[in-house]
Formats: C-alpha cells, structure tokens, sequence
C-alpha cells in the first residue's frame, strides 16, 4: 500500500470536516455535492475487499429512487450481493475518517480482514444518469487506481445488471457472459422461449407500457428491445427526453401515491408498470372500466410468481424480514426456491445449484409433459437475475407467466384483495431515535410510541400501522392499513401526528392526507 500516494490523492478528495455519513440500507446516499471523498474511499474499500476475497467486487454510483439531487454508492459482493454487514461498518469507518486518520483506518481494515495486499484486485463500475453521476465515478476509478487495483468500468447500467455482472466474472462465465449483450441475450432468448409456448398470444398479452422514472431504465429497455419484440412491445414513457428523475413518476411515486405517473396516457385495462431510478423495482397497474386505478405491488408479484411455480413447490412458508433486499435475499438462500418481494417492487427468485441441476436433467430424461414443464422452468431461471432484484428481468418473467397462463392484468389483480393503505413520511430531527423489533414492526423507542400507536389502531377495524426510519432518506416512515381508504388515511396521520410529537418531528406538523396523496412526500 502506497500510504504516501493516498493522502496525496485523499486531498484531491477531501472531506467535508465533521460530515458524517451511514452506509444505510443500500450504501450511502445524500446531496450529491457531498460525495466525492465517499466515492473515492469507496474505490480503496473495493480494492481491499477484492484482495479479500480473491474476487471482483462491483461498485455502483446511484441514489436509486431518492431526488435527482442526490446521488449515493452501494458496493457489490462477489456473488452479486449486497455488501457483507461487517464491511459496511468499514465502509462507514473510511467514509468518517477524518483526512489524517485516513492510513490509520486502511491499515485497520487490512489487518482485522486479514487482506494480503500483494494479491491482484479488480473492480466492476457502473452508474446511473443522474447529472452528478459520471463525475463521482470518476472519483470512484481513483481510488481504485491509488491502490493498484484493476477496474472496468461498464458507464452506464442499471443497478442490477452490474449485479449480473459481478456474479458472471466471478462464476467464470457459467452464470452468464459478462457484458451487455451477454445480459440481453441470455434474459431475451429466455423469455422468446417461454412465450413461443402460450397460447395466448393476442395483442393484448403482447404490449406493455413503461414509465421508466426518466432514468437508466429507458436507455438500457430500448436497447434491448429489439431482442426480445418477438414475444413483447413495449412503449416507453418518462424516457428522460423531458423530465426529471423520479420526479413525478417512477415506482416508488406510483407506490407510494397511489396514482399513475405524470406523462402516461392510460386506457382502461392496460397493461402499465413503472420501474425507479436505477431500475431495481417495478410495480404494475391499470385502470379499470369506471377509471380507478389499481396498483400491484410486490406482494402480487410474488404471489403471481410462486403460484406459477407451485407445482414444485410442496408448500410455500411465508416469511417477513426487516426493509432492505439484504436481508431477504439471504433468508430466499436458506430455501431450495426462494421468492422475495417487498411491497415497493424489489425482488427476485433464487435457485439452489442442487434444483437447477435436477431441471437440467429432467428437461432430457422425462416424458413428454414432464419435460415440457421442466423445460419451462429452466428458462424461467434463466429469466429472473439471481444476482438481484431487476426491473427489467422481472418484468419479462411476469409478462411470460401472464401470456402461459393466459391471465389479464384483472385477473391477476383479482388474486387477492389489498386492504386500503396509506403510506407517509415524517421529518423529525432525528431518525435515529426511533429503534424497532420484530421485523419492524413494532417501535421499541422513544419511550411511549408503539403505545400511542396501538392505541390509536384500535380506533379503526381491520387496522394495522407501523413505523420506522428510512434507510435512504432523512425521514421516518408511516405506514397504516384499515378497511377503508378513508380509515387508513386518519389512521396514518394520527401516528404521523404521535411519530411527530414524540420523535422530535421538525418544520410543518403533518397535515391529513388529501386528493389520494400524503404529506410530506
Ligand atoms: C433500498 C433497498 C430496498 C429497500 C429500500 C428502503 O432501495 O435496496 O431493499 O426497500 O432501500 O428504503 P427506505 O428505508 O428509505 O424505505 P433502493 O431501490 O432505494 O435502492
């Protein structure tokens, strides 16, 4: 390690004095201004956690659904997951580090990871289109370059295909080629299989359109449109030509307002769905005869999803985790198939190396039936992205299931039926005074709030309501569900109001919901 040549370069990326940031639920994330020393910090980080692991380590530069204005960093293990929990305390120690502790840390790291620093390192980068984006990878690619690490940096991607990325290179090609094209075709050739066996293959199963949150989505769908139109056509809105990002439209403003994006004309009974910033999360709706607006969230994602593939499963145990797709893709691992969404549209499946190996067998050795079923499921495997949860491979698993099993999007709506909800954020001065259990769903502090909060449930019937501090923005999160859109509405600014009151809110106390929306969002 050249101690001398890092600090030279460390204050060519100086620190902000006494900023201090969390590694939250997805890496760092705040005004974009303030990330250059993250960037550049998180480009040694990679490098000691690639001679860590013998692997190539990925680092994307995205603030995912957050405003245009920020801008974040999340770092990508060797097997496309997310980083390990005891490296994200490292990633917090580098990013705080004052400019003269910076060696002292390093050194740290190394010795507590037990890093052989003569060993070779090679990191992955991509980014989003956020305007501040392509400045703050650079900042990334200098770090890596001061500790002697080898990078490749792919510019422009969506979050989950460098996931994709990061687990082809270090599977040695089994799981995929490493490129662009290598993640088009695979996912492509995947769905054009599975949709040549519907028999539904109308126009109606064949459109879709997409609001793309004026973000990376509408340049990496339009390029790979053409290789899968033989079995979709899909009509991109908010490609970014006009808009901002996230502004207005994308799938955290459609899930969370429960409404359709601005800049989408919709028929009733279209097909729709929105993806967010970096492409990670995808939610559907339509509008129906009368003009309500329907949403389907995760959960009906997951459940279209697993009941498609019941057949192998025996049964289907349900299991809740805390926010943040980590934590879920590592209970998914514990199951020979795991299906995980949360609401807000992030999810996948996983299969475990044992059941894709028995498919690959059964799709040669079996009769007729069983082999045409196993086929299926081998190219649906191929379809989702096991590294992550993806927008766009999950939206071709979806609209192959919807075309085999010949479901409209009412039908598949009309699955289950959602209780009305109502989600909102409050400001407080700070969020950390607020600790949960049991998968966050009950507050532990301040003192007296999970008390006020059951209290004011059993106001309402059917009614449930719980709180927590977001893991990527500066807000406490409000959720409340009743048998009435107008119950969870009071019910969710009642506890906005006790969040408030007890949590230290700041600015404008929280004002009822009005016009289908909450405040402040
Ligand atoms: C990130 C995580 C998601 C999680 C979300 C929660 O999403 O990857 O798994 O649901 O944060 O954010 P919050 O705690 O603010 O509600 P993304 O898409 O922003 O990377």
């Amino acid at each position: 390690m050249d101690l001398g040549a890092i600090t030279k370069y460390s204050a060519l990326h100086a620190k902000p004095s006494g900023l201090i940031l969390q590694y939250g639920t997805a890496g760092f994330r705040t005004k974009a201004e303030h990330l250059d020393h993250v960037m550049f910090r998180m480009g040694l980080l990679a490098v000691l956690r690639s001679k860590q692991t013998k692997s190539t380590i990925g680092v994307m530069v995205t603030a995912s659904h957050n405003p245009e204005e920020d801008n974040g960093v999340k770092l990508v293990d060797p097997l496309g997951e997310m980083l390990a929990p005891s490296w994200e305390e490292h990633a917090t120690c580098l990013a705080n580090a004052e400019e003269q502790d910076m060696q002292r840390v390093l050194i740290d790291i190394s010795e507590k990871e037990a890093v052989n620093l003569q060993q070779d390192a090679f990191v992955v980068i991509g980014r989003d289109t956020r305007p501040s984006s392509e400045k703050l990878s650079q900042s990334v690619i200098d770090g890596v370059t001061v500790l002697g690490g080898q990078f490749h940096d792919y510019g422009l991607l969506t979050t989950p295909q460098l996931h994709y990325m990061v687990y082809c290179r270090n599977t040695g090609g089994r799981y995929g080629k490493a490129t662009i094209e290598g993640y088009y075709q695979k996912l492509s050739k995947a769905f054009v299989e599975l949709t040549k066996q519907a028999s539904c293959s109308g126009d109606e199963y064949r459109s879709l359109k997409v609001d793309c949150a004026n973000g990376i989505g509408a340049l990496k769908l339009r390029e790979m449109e053409h290789y899968f139109s033989q079995g979709l056509s899909v009509q991109l809105f908010n490609d970014g030509s006009k808009g901002k990002l996230n502004h207005l439209c994308g799938a955290d403003f459609v899930k969370s307002h429960q409404k359709p994006p601005q800049g989408m004309e919709i028929k009733s009974n279209e097909r729709c769905c929105s993806f967010d910033g970096d492409a990670d999360r995808i939610v559907y709706y339509y509008h129906d005869a009368d003009g309500h607006f329907h949403l389907i969230d995760g959960d009906k994602i997951a459940t279209l999803i697993s009941s498609f593939l019941k057949e192998l499963l025996v049964e289907v145990p349900v299991y809740c985790t805390k926010t943040g797709v980590k934590h879920l893709h590592h209970k998914a691992q514990e199951f020979d198939i795991g299906v995980y969404f949360e609401a807000n549209g992030h999810g996948t499946a996983l299969f475990s190396t044992a059941v894709e190996m028995k498919i690959k067998q059964s799709a040669k050795q079996l009769e007729d039936k069983k082999r045409k079923a196993a086929k299926m499921l081998e190219n649906i495997i191929d379809l989702f992205n096991q590294a992550a949860g993806d927008a766009i491979s999950d939206m071709l698993v979806i609209e192959a299931i919807l075309a085999l099993k010949g479901l409209t999007v009412q039908q598949w709506d009309g699955l289950y039926t959602d209780l009305p909800n109502r989600q909102l954020k409050v400001q407080v001065a700070d969020r950390r005074v607020i600790s949960t259990t049991n998968a966050e769903r009950q507050a532990v502090t301040p003192p007296g709030l999970q008390e006020a909060i059951n209290d004011l449930v059993k106001k309402y019937k059917l009614s449930r309501a719980f709180v927590r501090p977001s893991g990527t923005e500066d807000v406490v999160r409000v959720y409340a569900e009743a048998d009435s859109q107008e119950s969870a509405d009071h019910l969710a600014h009642e506890v906005s109001l006790a969040v408030f009151q007890l949590a230290g809110g700041i600015g404008e106390r929280p004002q009822p919901a009005s016009d289908g929306e909450g405040t402040p969002h």
